[in-house]
């Protein structure tokens, strides 16, 4: 069959990428899809864009011909190759995204309860204000913050309702690049997701150490030292709990070192608080870092997500806040952060927002979401002790002792890239390929399946 070379560059990336690919009719889909697509359009030569034009072969005329194939995402992806294997035995560990022990998605009641009353309601949807929903703002800094926070009392933070975490990562890197700052620093290792992120908000990434592959434990002394060694000013990401994907945090003792060289080289600390909940299991206490940088006298900046914690994955609810010296500047800041996000895109989604406003507002519906967030955390934890005693049960000679020890929705199992691909297409097992299983996907039925794939693909050791 004669391909053009798109088509076949796309075969070929889709080779590359076989660890993704389980199975070879993926590959005939691809390959169908190509020609099916490209045969559908109609030739017409093009003017203008030279490099586009120049990019793309003789008698190639669509405008998109040019286009290679990007690789899947490396954890949304997952889903994708998840979804089109057809193996019973299926196992889903990538995204974590939270699963009952029946392994379906949950709904906290008490959300069900608030979008019930937000219905009653009838409200209209208008737009929301560039910076969003100001209730659900103030009710969002109050959680992350604390009720006596001094700083929003005295009204010298900034927030903004923002695209769940990821939107709120976005918008503060484009701002930190707008405002003189060439680059960041995230812990090694981070969230994938964040790399991108602030590379195409215009930051150069720049990583400290964090954790030691060898003890599987936070690698505290190269921690502090990398941060004594950056320049001052700069700005240093740090997961507020839950470190993803190594379930390792400071002690509170370590996040008040950490907090000390901060302050002496005028480090500015931007806690990404996407698990606010699954640390300890109680929502409030998992805030005590960003609180205790706050009280230290920090000028920090949190972006907060809602979509573990309260379960609204797809409504998009998060927040950013900046605290400053006094309330003009917030002001001033708070300007700049609408500046970003309006011509990025415009202004939040309201729902989500509601869901969360309805439940901060009420402290009897508070107290619901801080139960049924520990019965979440609990049940991830109840999975860490039964898989740790599978594989001991199995006879594995190595230790397992870091699953059990680590904490928030990800085991980061020390798996190599080449046993996570066999966990994949062995034994059809989705977790990512630096070899973090997300927890809240292991369940009661799965938990035994998962361990003896585990053991077969480390041979036991
Ligand atoms: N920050 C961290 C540390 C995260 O782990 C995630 C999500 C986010 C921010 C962004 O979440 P949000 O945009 O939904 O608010 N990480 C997930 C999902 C759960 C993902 O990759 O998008 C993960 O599986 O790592």
């Amino acid at each position: 069959m004669f391909l053009r070379p798109a088509a076949q560059d796309l075969l070929r990336r889709t080779a590359d990428i076989g660890v993704l690919r389980t199975t070879a009719s993926n590959l005939r889909g691809a390959r169908s899809a190509v020609v099916s697509t490209t045969s559908t359009c109609t030739p017409s030569p093009r003017r203008g864009f030279a490099d586009a034009a120049s990019a793309t072969a003789v008698g190639n005329t669509s405008h998109w011909a040019h286009f290679n194939m990007a690789p899947p995402d490396p954890i949304i992806g997952l889903n994708e190759a998840y979804n089109k294997d057809d193996s019973p035995d299926k196992v889903n560990v990538g995204v974590g995204a939270y699963r009952c022990d029946q392994g379906a998605p949950y709904v906290l009641p008490v959300v069900r309860e608030a979008e019930k009353a937000i219905i009653a309601e009838g409200m209209d949807h208008e737009y929301s204000g560039i910076a969003g929903d100001p209730d659900f703002v103030n009710l969002a800094l109050k959680f992350v913050y604390g009720d006596d926070c001094a700083a929003l009392r005295e009204k010298r933070v900034a927030g903004v309702q923002t695209l769940s975490g990821t939107g709120g990562l976005r918008v503060f890197g484009e701002t930190l690049a707008t405002f003189g700052h060439k680059h960041i620093y995230v812990p090694n290792p981070t969230w994938g997701n964040h790399i991108p992120i602030f590379t195409n908000a215009g930051l150069e990434v720049r990583k400290y150490r964090y954790y030691d592959n060898d003890t599987c434990s936070l690698d505290f002394s190269n921690l502090i030292d990398d941060m004594r060694a950056m320049p001052e000013g700069s700005c240093i990401l740090l997961h507020a709990c839950a470190h993803n994907p190594t379930g390792m945090d400071p002690t509170v003792d370590q996040w008040k070192d950490i907090s000390d060289v901060a302050l002496e080289r005028n480090l500015l600390p931007f806690f990404d608080s996407a698990y606010q909940g699954f640390a300890s299991g109680d929502a409030r206490k998992d805030a005590a870092a960003v609180r205790m940088f706050v009280e230290e006298g920090h000028n920090i900046a949190v972006v907060q997500s809602f979509s573990k914690n309260f379960g609204l994955y797809g409504q998009r609810v998060g927040a950013l806040s900046v605290v400053a010296a006094e309330p003009d500047e917030a002001s001033r800041v708070l300007s700049q952060l609408k500046v970003h996000i309006r011509p990025s895109y415009s202004n939040p989604p309201r729902h989500g927002a509601r869901i969360v406003t309805k439940i901060l507002a009420d402290p009897e519906k508070t107290n619901d979401f801080v139960d049924q967030c520990m019965g979440m955390a609990k049940r991830i934890d109840g999975m860490r002790y039964e898989l740790r005693q599978a594989l001991e049960g199995l006879g594995s000679s190595r230790s397992w002792d870091h699953v059990t020890s680590q904490i928030g929705m990800f085991a980061y199992s020390g798996l190599t890239k080449d046993q996570v691909v066999a966990l994949r297409e062995k034994h059809h097992i989705y977790c990512t390929l630096d070899g973090r299983i997300s927890m809240a996907g292991v369940t009661s039925n799965n938990v035994e399946y998962i361990a003896r794939a585990i053991h077969d693909v480390t041979g036991g050791k």
